[in-house]
């Protein structure tokens, strides 16, 4: 074993170059963790933000057309693999050099991580497709490289040893700083050792992570592809042609539907699940006399029917906006039922979703006749990714939480007394009809009209029973009652307007109360979301002015 010390300076130089193989493949180790752990990022919460991919797509972007056409030339429809290539080359140059230069002059290793982190950040925020979650991969690589690379080269105590050697030659080195000579040099033999190990696991895991990664988004890719293969049959039971008098003609009125790209998401998937069509299958499971197993192309060869049904949330808070409505295509959840046969004492069906989110639903909501379904639709379109594709449940008249899975794969009939949906044990009911509620929605909370007369409008609802009215009160002023528009059945929301013909100057507040079918006025009393839905009446300032 030969130390470098004082003495043996003046020979330094060959064994200083065969050291630098060391914070070189410290340097490698840390890149390779952060793009492997970047690429599984991408793969599994933003698909089209892979720190490679995105960078190779910013070079093709700022490249020459000049260089552009010499490289396709050259290589020709491989001119992107040559790309990729490319850029794992340099980033693996750029990754030596940045171990050598954070193991001898610290912390410009990690700032050149940095820069590159950057680099990739830009690549990925720059696309125009580009949304928040793009940003994460690029983080994450930038992350995990600059502190795998802080932990590798603080680790290496024989290039310290020379370095320090080499700066108290050069009088840079201060007495009594953190890497001195004569500590590290009692120990190479075992520090060394443990840096090698050290480093193969941290390459190890950027290996294991790149594998994951590019397998995770080769199944995206084949879930991709698989959705093509189905396109949404036509209804056998057609929606009733929605009124003409559904809709008022008010300026800036909530839409009767709700477009799918400004319908309301909530649930607990980080990352969108993605099921390729052709494998999924829903298994009705549990207190039945026949398991029932379905696929999706025996489920789209079912009569399937179509209705409008109004979707809200239970966090939705009074005025919120975590509701919407529109025209799903699905299949009656209790002909499934009917034909597994649910055995007696059965009073839950416990559905689970792909991602393990699960709703605990009346048996009874589901076989009473409303239009409960296993929907495939959405508005005209298969569903939405991200509102359950392939199949999803809606229920009127049931918030969400307790009804509404999407993904969903298992449909367990049970009881209350022995399952819990996913929500129950974190402090929400087991049970959760939507409460008649009512919304302002124009003019906006806060803003300014002028004087004269004012149009009022909103949507009110009342899921299951129907709303029959709606009332309006300016100030401590009477409660008016608004026009009504035409309902498109009692398991939608219904628009509303009022004209308010003596708006004078000043500040005023605006109410809207609500009154079902069945007589119940919307209460003034004020609940909090949880345990079961908000209540209270929904109040808007405008300024007239
Ligand atoms: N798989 C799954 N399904 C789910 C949820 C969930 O977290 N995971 N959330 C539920 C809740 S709380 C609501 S309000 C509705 C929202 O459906 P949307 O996102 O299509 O509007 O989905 C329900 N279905
Ligand atoms: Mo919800």
């Amino acid at each position: 074993m030969v130390y470098v010390t004082p003495d043996t300076a003046a020979a330094a130089t060959p064994r200083r170059a065969r050291a630098l193989w060391r914070p070189a493949a410290a340097g490698l180790a840390a890149a390779l963790a952060g793009l492997g752990l970047a690429e599984l990022t991408a793969a599994w919460i933003a698909p089209g933000a892979s720190p490679v991919l995105t960078v190779g797509a910013l070079v093709i972007d700022i490249v020459p057309p000049g260089v552009k056409e010499l490289v396709i030339g050259l290589f020709g429809t491989a001119d992107k693999f040559v790309l990729i290539v490319t850029i794992v080359l340099v980033l693996a140059v750029v990754a030596a050099l940045a171990g050598i230069l954070e193991s001898r002059r610290p912390p410009f290793g990690r700032l050149l991580v940095v820069l590159i982190g950057a680099i990739a950040l830009f690549a990925a925020l720059s696309r125009s497709s580009a949304s928040t979650l793009d940003a994460v991969p690029a983080v994450v690589a930038m992350g995990v490289a600059a502190i795998a690379l802080t932990f590798l080269t603080t680790r290496l105590p024989i290039l310290r040893a020379t370095e320090s050697t080499a700066a108290t030659r050069d009088g840079a080195l201060k007495p009594g700083a953190p890497f001195d000579t004569s500590d590290r040099a009692e120990t190479p033999g075992p520090d060394r050792r443990r840096v090698l190990v050290y480093t193969g696991v941290t390459a190890g895991i950027g290996l294991l992570a790149l594998v994951g990664g590019q397998l995770s988004a080769a199944a995206t890719r084949a879930a991709d592809a698989a959705r093509a293969l189905f396109t949404l049959p036509a209804a056998s039971v057609r929606q009733a042609a929605i009124p003409a008098g559904a809709s008022l003609d008010v300026a800036g009125i909530t839409p009767l539907i709700t477009p799918n790209a400004d319908f309301y998401r909530i649930d607990t998937a980080l990352s969108v699940p993605r099921i390729d069509p052709t494998t999924w299958r829903l298994r009705v499971t549990g207190m039945v006399e026949n398991e029932v197993e379905i696929d999706f192309a025996e489920l789209l060869a079912l009569p399937l029917e179509e209705s409008t049904t109004t979707l809200a949330c239970v966090s939705n808070y009074v005025g919120g906006d975590l509701i919407g409505n529109a025209t799903w295509l699905g299949y009656p959840i209790r002909e499934l039922l009917a034909r597994a046969t649910p055995t007696s004492g059965a009073d839950m069906v416990l559905s689970t979703s792909q991602d393990g989110f699960t709703a605990g639903t009346p048996i009874e909501a589901l076989t009473d006749g409303r239009n409960a379904i296993l929907a495939v639709g959405m508005n005209g379109e298969p569903l939405p990714l991200e509102h359950g594709y392939p199949v999803r449940m809606v229920v009127p008249g049931l918030y969400g939480y307790v009804s509404a899975t999407k993904w969903v794969v298992e449909l367990k009939l049970t009881r209350f007394d022995q399952e819990q949906g996913y929500w129950t044990p974190r402090g929400w009911s087991e049970l959760g009809p939507v409460k008649l509620s009512s919304r302002v929605d124009v003019p906006r909370d806060g803003t300014s009209v002028p004087a004269g007369s004012v149009v009022i409008a909103g949507v009110a609802w009342s899921q299951h029973v129907g709303v029959s009215s709606v009332s309006v009160q300016i100030d401590d002023g009477p409660w008016k009652d608004a026009t009504l528009a035409d309902a498109i059945s009692v398991d939608t929301w219904r628009q509303w307007a009022y004209t308010w013909s003596d708006a004078t100057i000043g500040n005023h507040t605006v109410k809207v109360r609500a009154t079902d079918a069945e007589g119940l006025v919307q209460t003034s009393a004020t609940a909090d979301v949880a345990p079961d839905g908000a209540t209270g009446l929904h109040e808007i300032s405008v300024s007239v002015s």
